[in-house]
């Protein structure tokens, strides 16, 4: 699918309106400090960086107030929309798509901006623990980071034209492409929708049970049994274990080791099908600079690996 594969065109989101946490707009360019661009041009990638990402900031408009329970909702959906442009830009050129978090919110965009382009062949693995498909009615939060696969797979009630939402094509990716893999804090509503719909997830409990190779391999043949399909990669840093990540904003015990969490990447890198990958929920405010460091460093790597870096 990549008419050039060996160009990653890089989106940093400094973004944190779909949670309550601050920092988390500070992930992109800590990794950014960290080298990650340095490192995709090492392995050999030409690096397009999209441009503006100071804009962020400054979009968030002076009134938001809550729609029903939803927080910030225009804020979110400005930076969701903006963040699509960019990536159906890159996509559009035939870049590998990288988008640096900010909160899941963003992936919002990510998704309606590889969807543009590659259409409802696009595969999703959504790497996380939580599963991120509360709709409007069923988030008990409001935090809009818990909420992006419901919009996309079109299970919110169709827009009205005042809705912050309304340019978000529902339905843009097909339920039966998306897959989950490292679920383990899902909410009730959330556990309906996935049945309800019968929505592919691999939780932990699987991991524990069939090891983290074969459920990449079920995971894939699920959206993408002959591995022909492109793949978007939404990847939340809290589907790590704690231990491993613990600067982000709802780290939750029992996670993926540091070698399952890269294991995916790498699995998913070797089918050759990624066109766009999210690494989001990063946030350097959390926790003791050891935390922080660790954190930031492991985002670089799962990136890396996702884009072919290997062990040997
Ligand atoms: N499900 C909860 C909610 O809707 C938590 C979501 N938090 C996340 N998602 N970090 O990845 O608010
Ligand atoms: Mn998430
Ligand atoms: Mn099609
Ligand atoms: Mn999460």
């Amino acid at each position: 699918f990549l008419k050039n594969g060996a160009t990653a065109g890089v989106t940093c989101v400094p973004f944190s309106g779909g949670q309550p946490k601050g920092g988390v707009d500070d992930g992109p360019v800590e990794m950014v400090r960290f080298g990650i661009l340095d490192q995709l041009q090492g392995m050999g990638y030409a690096v397009e960086l999209s441009a503006g990402m100071d804009k962020y900031k400054t979009m968030k408009p002076a009134q938001d107030p809550p729609i029903g329970v939803l927080k910030n909702p225009r804020y979110v959906a400005m930076a969701a929309r903006r963040v699509s442009e960019q990536v159906r830009e890159h996509c559009e050129a035939g870049r590998m798509a990288v988008t640096l978090g900010g909160d899941h919110s963003i992936a919002m965009g990510t998704l309606v901006g590889s969807t543009a382009v590659y259409g409802d062949d696009l595969c999703v693995v959504w790497v996380d623990a939580h599963a991120d498909i509360n709709t409007p009615s069923t988030t008990t939060s409001g935090n809009l980071h818990g909420c992006p696969l419901a919009y996309i797979l079109g299970l919110c009630q169709a827009s009205t034209p005042s809705d912050p939402f309304a340019w978000v094509p529902r339905g843009c990716v097909r339920k039966d492409r998306l897959v989950y893999i490292g679920l383990r804090d899902v909410d009730p509503a959330e556990k309906l929708i996935l049945r309800q719909h019968g929505i592919k997830a691999f939780s932990m409990h699987d991991v524990d049970k069939h090891g983290i190779g074969r459920v990449v391999e079920m995971a894939l043949d699920h959206v993408n049994r002959d591995r022909s399909l492109p793949v978007h990669m939404s990847f939340d840093v809290d589907a790590l274990d704690p231990s491993v990540a613990p600067a982000t904003g709802t780290p939750v015990r029992g996670g993926l080791t540091f070698r399952e969490g890269h294991y995916i990447c790498e699995a998913v890198a070797e089918t050759g099908c990624l066109v766009a990958l999210d690494l989001v929920e990063v946030n350097p405010a959390l926790g003791d600079p050891e935390s922080l460091r660790q954190t930031v460093a492991v985002g670089c790597s799962l990136v890396r690996c996702s884009l072919g870096e290997r062990l040997l």
